[in-house]
């Protein structure tokens, strides 16, 4: 009966199920409002956590309650997944029947912004649009942007090592990440909140939770850089010649000087898609082959150095159109479109996502072999690439054929999809997941594609820091 309830463990001893028992400790431990039972009811519920099944959610107010709570689950063999904003893409809070949900929402204060140290102390329930706000207000910057970022919270960026807008520049959550304190999987605190950007001392504990999806420890609170404000960010939107002269055209304005922090790529469709629902008008012309929204940090030289590399670019042919915001209200709309792409694919609903990357210099390679594969493949069904071409990172996706459904596809069609995509980014040592990470969703591929060796290595390291198996079990390593 248990076997049923959570999936038997190789190696590690099989989980229980809550029973009401347990479920009195775990209320005893956190107060009355700290336990909630029922259903899962959408839009709250996690990423395809059934709406029929019966959840416990643990809702600690402090890392101490959260140690307590986990202390609970090592001594009954609970599994524990821990529940940020549930803004993820690969069903990491999918929480398995008879598992409890830890719910950070509680924790969601902003303990300290200290811009002569160029740092924030967050709590892991913080939103990352409240950090973002709150650096704005003391004239830094955040530098994380996602577009789930009104819902993500902090911890749950960090815990799938959350990349963004701006990674090109500033790197993905990782690389702003100071300090963190965690819970581990038998309920101790480790308080690492270092404030410096040189600590040599030992294993860097903080990286090997970051990106760790919530298999190793619970992230409670994190030290994240501030970067000071820049002066303006200048934005513009251009028509490309076509997908393959995208790094071409980043190459030539970072050579040019500028200071680029943004560059999305959509590609042929992808402008269109993003404008179907008509609240946006094209700011170039539509119908090139793709498009690119490029954004540099800019000093006030910034913005004739833009517009003589894009002139430059006309020129060469690289580009037939290009505008750049006049102002920040315009700025907010060309990025408005850049969530527009993301929005589209989600209303047309996709057969298969796939969020690779793969070396700069061979993304215009890469995508021709994707297109010429999908040709004898993809039948009437839309192939839309999007995202950050300026990382190599690329948001596959194969939407059905305009008036279909997914569920119209022909069989098998999303697993020839996903096979294409990955062997493909895989042969031009790139990666099959770029950013959403591994969930349960993609614990297949990373069976199928990752190197033994780095397989076993990541086993070791579950089998150190969670070795009953309770940390959001049958993610990443199972
Ligand atoms: C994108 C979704 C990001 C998000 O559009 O770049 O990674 O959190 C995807 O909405
Ligand atoms: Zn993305």
């Amino acid at each position: 009966h248990r076997a049923s309830l959570c999936k038997a463990r190789s190696g590690y001893q099989m989980l229980n199920p809550i029973s009401e028992r347990i479920a009195a400790r775990i209320e005893g431990a956190l107060g009355p409002r700290g336990l909630v039972e029922g259903e899962a009811v959408a839009p709250h519920a996690p990423y395809g956590v059934p709406a029929s099944q019966a959840l416990h959610m643990a809702r600690p107010s402090s890392t101490a309650e959260v140690a307590h709570v986990l202390r609970i689950c090592a001594e009954e063999r609970i599994g524990v997944v821990p529940l940020g904003g549930a803004t993820g893409f690969v069903g990491g809070t999918r929480a398995p029947q008879g598992t409890l949900l830890l719910s950070m929402a509680r924790m969601n204060t902003i303990r300290a912004i200290e811009p002569a140290n160029g740092c924030i102390e967050v709590e892991a329930g913080c939103l990352l649009a409240n950090a973002q706000a709150a650096a704005m207000d003391a004239s830094m910057s955040l530098s994380l942007s996602f577009g789930a970022e009104g819902s993500a919270q902090i911890g749950g960026a960090l815990a799938t090592n959350a990349g963004g807008f701006r990674a090109l520049r500033f790197g993905s959550a990782r690389d702003i990440c100071l300090g963190i304190e965690a819970v581990t999987s038998d309920g101790a605190i480790w308080n690492g909140l270092r404030k410096v950007r040189k600590d040599n001392t030992g294993y860097d504990l903080k990286h090997l939770l970051i990106g760790s999806e919530g298999t190793l420890a619970v992230i409670c609170a994190a030290v994240l850089r501030l970067d000071p404000k820049p002066v303006q960010r200048i934005c513009a939107v251009v028509a490309l010649q076509s997908e393959g002269v995208t790094i071409g055209l980043l190459r030539q304005l970072q050579g040019a000087g500028a200071v680029v922090s943004a560059f999305e790529l959509f590609g042929e469709g992808g402008l269109a898609l993003a404008l179907e629902d008509g609240s946006a008008m094209a700011p170039v012309n539509v119908d090139a082959a793709a498009h690119a929204l490029i954004e540099i940090d800019a000093d006030a030289g910034s913005r004739s150095l833009l517009e003589a590399t894009l002139a430059k670019a006309l020129e060469s042919g690289i580009i037939s159109d290009a505008v750049v915001a006049q102002s920040e209200a315009q700025r907010a709309r060309f990025w408005q479109l850049r969530e527009a792409t993301t929005d589209g694919i989600g209303r047309a609903g996709w057969i298969a996502s796939a969020d690779v990357s793969v070396p700069l210099g061979e993304l215009a390679a890469y995508l021709s072999d994707i297109r010429e594969g999908l040709k004898q493949e993809a039948g009437a069904a839309r192939f839309i690439a999007y995202g950050h071409a300026g990382d190599g990172n690329l948001h596959l996706n194969l939407l059905p054929a305009k008036g279909e459904t997914p569920e119209q596809a022909p069989v098998g069609l999303d697993a020839r999809f996903y096979r294409l995509c990955y062997s493909q980014a895989m042969r031009r040592s790139g990666s099959f997941s770029a950013e959403h990470g591994i969930g349960r969703t993609k614990m297949s591929a990373l069976a199928h594609y990752l190197d033994p060796v780095e397989l076993a290595l990541m086993k070791s390291v579950k089998h150190a820091l969670d070795p009953l198996g309770i940390m959001n079990p049958g993610v990443i390593i199972d």
